[in-house]
């Protein structure tokens, strides 16, 4: 069904904004960046990609009677925020429950930046112990149980909203967002920069895209440290969304690319390149990137740009996808 077709539960401000960054680009000295604001796409709670992609899933939660969402994350997760948020709009509870993805020794970090957000939003947070893993958890199944039990009708939201079957579509969206805004700007970006871990963001992206008439490439930078599982996990994503949304032919192997090298050796822990990134991107442009995600696509962006890996006559759109209430856990890394 054409993508069009489906409900969508408007949580967006409209398209997001789309600038170029001059000063990084310049500095860099290669290929054009600009930038596509998911950080700025919405007035819920400092907004993000998971915003986008809840579109779809909380109209097909009110279309189910569902009263509850209930979604899983890490104790600094920008998604299970996004779920208070788009909650608390929809006139929903929502029960996070919030996993010790990151060992990450600040003292404040269960109580400051997204936790705290949703806390304010009224969400009920659950603090559990089990480690990082973007596959199915037990402790979301009990919270799930746990609201059944109670009365209530629970809408089970996975990790980042992806592995859903409508997890891709508000992606998708974005291509098809990007296509009209590259029309009214007369630009054409032919390299997407994309950060990924639980897969849908890039997948959905993919699967909009290849129904495009001009090729591009869309670059997947891991952020999980665990690229074997978020790959599949983006390609699973990416083939089920053409698919829903009636691409009408496969997908291509090289259409899927995740690039790895940026992330470190753990999720959720910021290597020197995150900060270099995070610090060239404050001081030339004023933009904000978090330590966990976007710090890490940036890196990879600046290190493809300069090498020339991405070409000097290319326009590169990079997706800032949100993130930095997190910062105020890492506050150690900036002293
Ligand atoms: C996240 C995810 P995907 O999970 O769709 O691949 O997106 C990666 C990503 N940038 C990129 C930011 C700012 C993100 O928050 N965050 C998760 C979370 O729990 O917050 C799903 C992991």
């Amino acid at each position: 069904m054409p993508l069009d077709d489906f409900p969508r539960y408007p949580l967006l401000f409209g398209p997001s904004p789309v600038h170029p960054l001059e000063r990084l680009s310049d500095h860099l000295g290669g290929a054009r960046v600009w930038a596509k604001r998911e950080d700025c796409n919405s007035g819920l709670a400092f907004g993000g990609n998971k915003t986008r992609k809840l579109e779809y899933l909380v109209a097909d939660a009110l279309a189910r009677g569902a009263d509850t969402l209930v979604t899983i994350g890490g104790v600094q997760s920008n998604h299970t925020r996004q779920v208070a948020a788009a909650a608390a709009k929809a006139g929903l509870k929502a029960v996070l429950v919030q996993e010790s993805w990151v060992d990450w020794p600040d003292p404040v970090n269960d109580k400051v930046g997204n936790i705290l957000l949703s806390r304010i939003m009224g969400a009920d947070v659950r603090l559990v112990q089990a480690g990082f893993g973007i596959g199915f958890k037990e402790s979301w199944q009990q919270a799930l149980d746990d609201v059944r039990a109670a009365g209530g009708t629970p809408y089970a939201i996975p990790a980042g909203a992806s592995d859903h079957p409508l997890g891709g579509l508000g992606f998708a969206g974005w291509a098809e967002e990007v296509r009209r805004q590259e029309e009214e700007l007369g630009v054409f970006f032919d390299t997407i920069v994309v950060c990924s871990v639980t897969g849908s963001t890039q997948a959905g992206m993919i699967a909009g895209f290849a129904g495009q008439d001009r090729p591009r490439r869309v670059l997947g930078i891991d952020a999980s440290a665990k690229p074997a599982e978020t790959r599949a996990q983006v390609e699973k994503i990416a083939r089920a969304t053409a698919e829903l949304v009636g691409l009408g032919r496969d997908l291509r192997d090289d259409e899927i690319t995740l690039l790895e090298g940026w992330a470190g050796d753990v999720y959720g822990v910021p290597v020197p390149s995150t900060v270099d990134a995070i610090r060239l991107t404050g001081r030339l442009e004023g933009v904000i990137l978090d330590p966990v995600y976007e710090g890490k696509s940036m890196a990879g962006l600046v290190d493809l740009v300069r090498s020339g890996e991405i070409p000097r006559d290319s326009t590169v759109l990079y997706a800032h996808l949100g993130g930095q209430p997190a910062l105020n856990a890492y506050s150690g890394v900036f002293r």
